[in-house]
């Protein structure tokens, strides 16, 4: 017990740290995105590897479960208990804790996703400009395939831990544009709020409009596992071809502050795409 409140207030105290660093909360205020090295220990990443590849190995693939050819066939959404400690265990509860304010309880990870990129894929002729994209954006069928229900189900942080080393640029990292929170808030108009609600993705400002909206400039989140970028809920995204001999493995959270909806609650909160950084303590 003894010994567990000790890793605890280690784990604390390396949150308070990184939370402490003014050029951390300028990058998220200033870019929507931030870096934290070495943030979650070799022993979590080697767990949570270890899992992946045997579901690799023994095909109990049930939790790949997207059939969508490319995007989403190698990324699947585990509630599994094990998954949520990569999180819960880490100083991202206590981070969050400053970052967003403290909540009735403490934080803990909603459901972790998992994505595995294979060498070749997203490679050739793909014009990303026209796949990024933002996270819980679009029409959400119910039951009744008829009834499509309009959301904009945001939440605050997006967590991409870094499960694998990088091994350079282009070895299917995710890219991720700066500043796009900011100039996607800018633009958007009820209208376009409106459209993002009802028809989801291919209402966002990508393709021919994509440069002069979000940039030209995506930025490669590239680093060692274990590594950490926290990004705003509203900054652009997305996989980047795989040239590299490897296999890249990132694991995902979206993490909701006080103020944010969450799939327990099912609140949504269109408004807040306004203010993408408003619920923020930076
Ligand atoms: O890691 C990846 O391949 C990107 C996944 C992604 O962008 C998403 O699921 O929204």
């Amino acid at each position: 017990m003894y010994f567990l409140s000790c890793v605890d207030d280690v784990v604390k105290e390396h949150a308070k740290h990184v939370y402490n660093d003014a050029t951390f909360r300028e990058s998220l205020a200033k870019y929507g995105l931030a870096h934290v090295v070495g943030a979650i220990s070799p022993e979590l990443i080697r767990k949570t590897l270890f899992d992946v590849n045997k579901r690799l190995y023994t095909m109990d693939l049930k939790e790949f479960g997207y059939n969508d050819p490319g995007v989403g066939k190698y990324s699947f959404n585990t509630d599994l208990p094990f998954y949520h400690e990569t999180f819960d265990h880490s100083l991202l509860p206590h981070l969050f804790h400053l970052l967003l304010g403290p909540m009735e309880r403490p934080y803990k990870s909603d459901v972790a996703q998992v994505t595995i990129r294979f060498p070749g894929m997203f490679c050739g002729n793909d014009d990303h400009t026209k796949r990024w994209h933002l996270d819980g954006v679009g029409p959400q069928s119910n039951d009744n395939i008829t009834a499509v229900k309009p959301r904009i189900q945001n939440f605050d942080a997006l967590v991409v831990i870094l499960l694998s080393d990088s091994h350079g640029k282009y070895s299917g990292e995710l890219g991720v544009y700066p500043q796009s929170h900011l100039r996607l808030s800018k633009w958007l108009t009820p209208e376009r709020l409106h459209q993002w609600q009802y028809t989801g993705l291919e209402a966002l400002p990508n393709g021919p409009l994509s440069d002069e909206v979000v940039g030209t400039k995506p930025f490669h989140l590239l680093g060692k596992a274990g590594d950490i970028f926290i990004t705003n809920y509203m900054i652009g995204h997305f996989p980047i071809c795989n040239e590299s001999p490897h296999l890249r493995y990132n694991l995902y959270y979206r993490v909701n502050g006080p103020t944010s909806s969450s799939r327990h609650s099912l609140k949504e909160r269109p408004q807040h795409m306004y203010e993408p950084i408003k619920h923020w303590k930076l």
